[in-house]
């Protein structure tokens, strides 16, 4: 059975928009794994910890028949291939791909949860996956992202995200 993915890319190091192709050439590279749908590039502030570069993100869509562990494995090997460093909480990466949303589950283990927790509150999430999907429902709460957005937007003076 092929399972809907969303994935989060994120770069603020060096050639953030060649490093974003890179991994997506990767990411097609896994067995089982399709890439159907790609969000625009976006420029984006840094959340978290103000004091680095801003970031260039993306949301993909893929289908894959891979479980949600193996997918997490695989796209952690491409982080590392990509020479990520595991250090500063919120800091500075080459690459940061990220399961933010896998079919309708619900995962909740020490290595991952789905719906990833903090893709409610970031517009750099949550506006290029309206690109793809703005339709599109949690699985956990049942809430719209279109309602998600609303409020955020609401909420965030200082948005902090353009298309590039
Ligand atoms: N990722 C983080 C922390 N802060 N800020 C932006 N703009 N984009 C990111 O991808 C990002 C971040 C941790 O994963
Ligand atoms: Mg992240
Ligand atoms: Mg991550």
């Amino acid at each position: 059975m092929k399972n809907i993915v969303y994935i989060g890319l994120g770069s603020n190091i060096g050639d953030k928009k060649g490093r974003l192709e890179q991994a997506r050439g990767m990411i097609a590279g896994i067995g089982d794994v399709k890439i159907i749908q790609t969000s625009s590039l976006y420029l984006t502030s840094p959340w978290g910890n103000p004091d680095q570069e801003d970031f260039i993100n993306q949301v993909i869509k893929v289908s894959t028949g891979l479980p949600a562990g193996d997918l997490l494995d695989r796209l952690q090997q491409i982080e590392i291939k990509m020479g990520r460093q595991r250090n500063v909480k919120w800091g500075p990466r080459t690459i940061d791909l990220d399961i933010l949303l896998y079919g309708d589950e619900v995962i909740d283990s020490p290595e991952l949860r789905v719906p990833h927790p903090h893709m409610r509150e970031r517009l750099f999430v949550l506006i290029p996956l309206r690109e793809i999907n703005a339709d599109l429902v949690f699985p956990d709460d049942g809430v719209k992202l279109r309602e998600v957005l609303v409020s955020v937007l609401d909420r965030e003076e200082n948005r902090g995200i353009r298309k590039i």
